[in-house]
């Protein structure tokens, strides 16, 4: 039998069979009701490794509350997949969704059906549309991760010169939204620096490589890469190393500080800029099993997300806190 032929008689099974325990959970039965909830969990590609330190705390989380967790998603960005994967879980009869969503728009008619079905949405890492979820969980303000990224670079520039972005998609909600921050605090703060180009990378370290390449082919006066996803990071620093120009080609981002440790040290790469990522997959759990047992509703203005503490919620964002800078006095203080 073919995987798909096998797959598609799993999905013609009845969910009850396919997921012990797991019969359509009142979402808004309390956790008290003894009914084990069942939280899907997406990543925008399983192949990233901040995911895979997503995935981390989301499994803390999960056993803490004593939940299910599916996890599933593209092995790489693939906006078609990831609604894919969705009507599969609607089919299965999951309780709850929590997912980073790689095309803001193009997943949330899938959202909505879910939601039409009685399973609770919540989105972490990238958005989509605020009427396809019930609450966004967010690693930071997008204002407080560009302004981050921007001054940095223009540190790194003495605030006058070229500078590129390499970013993930030219579709990703969190990448688009962090780029329209990134240019406002451009235009505000640094009138002597030029953002020269921005290319996307799919969230591909060797694409990164390439773009980065190219970039300082092109523009041989580029005083600076920003790297606003966490592969092109090391991608990049690779490019310069390569091409001979480090140091006189600088590099920030926001990346994992496991990724970027030898090329900080080296002097290739200058900072890395991120958040506790597993602490993101953590909260991101609590919040999809709180909406999931309605101890968390629209309209509340702090949550209590376990190990975590009281959080601030922004409408409809719950913000796990501020980015930090890691560089090469630093790096050793991290393990993600
Ligand atoms: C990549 C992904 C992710 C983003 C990080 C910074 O891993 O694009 O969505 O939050 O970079």
């Amino acid at each position: 039998m073919k995987r798909s032929q096998f797959l598609a008689s799993l999905l013609a099974l009845p969910a009850a069979i396919l997921l012990p325990g797991c019969e359509k959970t009142d979402p808004a039965a309390p956790a008290s009701s003894g009914k084990k909830l069942t939280v899907a969990f997406m990543p925008k590609s399983k192949g990233n490794s901040y995911f895979i330190a997503c995935e981390k705390g989301a499994r803390e989380a999960a056993q803490e509350l004593g939940v299910e967790l599916l996890f599933d998603g593209p092995t790489n960005t693939d906006p078609a997949k990831q609604n894919e994967i969705v009507e599969n879980w609607i089919t299965l009869g999951v309780d709850v969704m929590a997912v980073a969503c790689e095309n803001r728009e193009g997943i949330s008619g899938a959202l909505k059906k879910a939601q039409d079905k009685g399973i609770k949405v919540v989105t972490y890492d990238s958005d989509t549309t605020p009427d396809a979820r019930a609450f966004f969980v967010n690693q930071a303000t997008p204002q407080g991760i560009a302004e981050a990224l921007m001054d940095e670079a223009a540190r790194l520039c003495a605030e006058e010169g070229e500078f590129a972005i390499i970013t993930a998609t030219l579709t990703a909600a969190n990448m688009n939204e962090w780029r329209k921050h990134i240019e406002s605090r451009l235009a505000a703060k640094y009138p002597k620096m030029k953002l020269v180009d921005t290319k996307p990378c799919d969230d591909q370290k060797d694409k990164a490589q390439a773009e980065a390449t190219n970039l300082m082919s092109a523009y041989p006066a580029l005083k600076c890469i920003m790297a606003i996803c966490s592969p092109a990071v090391p991608g990049a620093a690779e490019a310069i190393k390569q091409a001979g120009k480090t140091g006189a080609v600088k590099l920030t981002g926001l990346g994992l500080p496991s990724e970027n440790r030898a090329y900080l040290k080296e002097g290739v790469t200058q900072s890395v800029i991120l958040w506790r990522v597993a602490d993101l997959g953590y909260l991101a759990i609590q919040a999809a099993v709180a909406s999931g047992n309605a101890t968390l509703k629209p309209g509340a203005k702090t949550f209590k997300a376990g190990r975590l503490g009281e959080l601030e919620i922004e409408e409809t964002s719950i913000i796990l806190g501020k980015p930090f800078i890691f560089n090469k006095e630093n790096v050793d203080q991290f393990d993600f």
